[in-house]
């Protein structure tokens, strides 16, 4: 998987000429040939890399899997039931919690998030959206049902199906990032790239975006595949008074066409017809009352109401904001049982595609939406 312009995810950029060479031969459009989009024999440990550990969380594209457009439902945000004395989550002395950065990033080792109550689960919401990314080590999750993780992660919301991803088969609710062994496609995005970051909050284009966000570790190349974070909350604390309250009121529309006609593109699949929807710049988080920005350069489009050039500079300004601010950003390596949780509304994230060795790289994301995003009024 190269990175792509929208958001990383399982789309595997085959290579397209040759794909169309093929599907020439077979008569058949070349779009539906780009289901083989790994290796099997390498997934298999057949070539020189090892072989898959989750071979069932492996990428399937199913075009019956078409759905209709999302309905609104109504979102209960666990993180305001919270103890944030963190009781169950973080019980002390038997829990190390280790803060990554002052403002965003925590690693815990000590707790298994599987064996969670209610209670607990609802300080994760909590925990997380105060410290907008959390890395859980040494966890099971991977090793549960597909059934039993997304049970889990079914408690903080309505679970989103991606519309172009890879999932594993029967299970459309699962978001894979896959980068096959021997996938060395990295070396082509790369002769006319110069970086894969791709700051983005996921799937900011729906009508209730996702919150509390898990993405899990399946199998991991030696080094290399770090995942970035921004701290969007902090990001907004950081501009003027005056710049924050010329910011209040505005809002910007969010698209998904753009991913949709990359997946089509591509051969890929595109499960529900593409939406565009307007959120508020600055949006608050229902539990933290926290303002955080909340525009990114993969999904938003313009401001509403400003001409275009105006638009575009005030979008760039609000990029460069947040993907230049290592000091409000955080880096989580993926270490084997990793489970990392961040709440999407608060954050930013990209995926780091740096390692070149052609080893696979395999995560499942499991993404309960949210509430609409709303705005509450600015405050001096
Ligand atoms: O691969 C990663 O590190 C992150 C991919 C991503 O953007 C996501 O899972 O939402
Ligand atoms: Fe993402």
């Amino acid at each position: 998987m190269a990175p792509s312009a929208v958001e990383v995810e399982t789309v595997q950029v085959p290579d397209i000429a040759a794909l169309k060479l093929k599907a020439a031969a077979l008569n058949s459009p070349y779009k539906e040939l780009a289901a083989s989009k790994f290796d099997s024999d390498a997934e298999a440990g057949l070539k020189g890399h090892k072989a898959a550990k989750y071979p069932h969380y492996l990428p399937t594209w199913d075009r019956t899997q078409t759905y209709p457009p999302l309905e609104p439902f109504e979102h209960v945000e666990h993180g305001k039931d919270a103890d944030t004395s963190y009781p169950n989550l973080l019980p002390q002395g038997t829990v190390s919690v280790t803060h990554l950065t002052p403002s965003i990033g925590t690693e815990v080792r000590g707790i298994q998030l599987s064996t969670l109550s209610n209670a607990g689960k609802d300080e994760l919401a909590r925990f997380v959206a105060e410290r907008k990314v959390v890395a859980f080590r040494d966890q099971d999750f991977a090793d549960l049902s597909i059934q039993e993780a997304l049970d889990f992660g079914g408690y903080f919301g309505r679970h989103h199906i991606h519309p172009t991803s890879g999932a594993p088969e029967g299970y459309p609710e699962i978001h894979l990032v896959h980068r096959g062994a021997g996938d060395n496609s990295v070396d082509k995005f790369f002769a006319n790239r110069t970086s894969s970051v791709a700051w983005h909050s996921d799937v900011s284009y729906e009508q209730q975006p996702p919150g509390t966000t898990f993405l899990y570790i399946l199998d991991k190349p030696e080094t290399g595949g770090d995942t970035l974070f921004v701290d969007a909350a902090e990001a907004y604390n950081r501009l003027s008074p005056a710049f924050r309250e010329r910011l209040h009121g505005l809002k910007a529309t969010h698209s998904a066409h753009e991913q949709a006609n990359y997946s089509l593109a591509r051969g890929g699949i595109q499960r529900r017809e593409p939406v565009i929807n307007e959120h508020p710049i600055i949006r608050t988080h229902p539990a933290t009352g926290e303002k955080a920005i909340y525009v990114n350069p993969q999904f938003t489009r313009d401001i509403v109401g400003l001409k275009k050039e105006e638009s575009d500079a005030l979008l760039k300004f609000l990029y460069d904001h947040l993907a230049y601010g290592a000091d409000f950003q955080a880096r989580v390596k993926w270490e084997e049982g990793t489970v990392v949780v961040w709440d999407n509304r608060v954050t930013q994230h990209s995926a780091l595609v740096d390692w070149k060795n052609g080893q696979r790289r395999h995560l499942a994301r499991i993404q309960p939406q949210a509430e609409r995003p709303f705005e509450t009024p600015f405050e001096g």
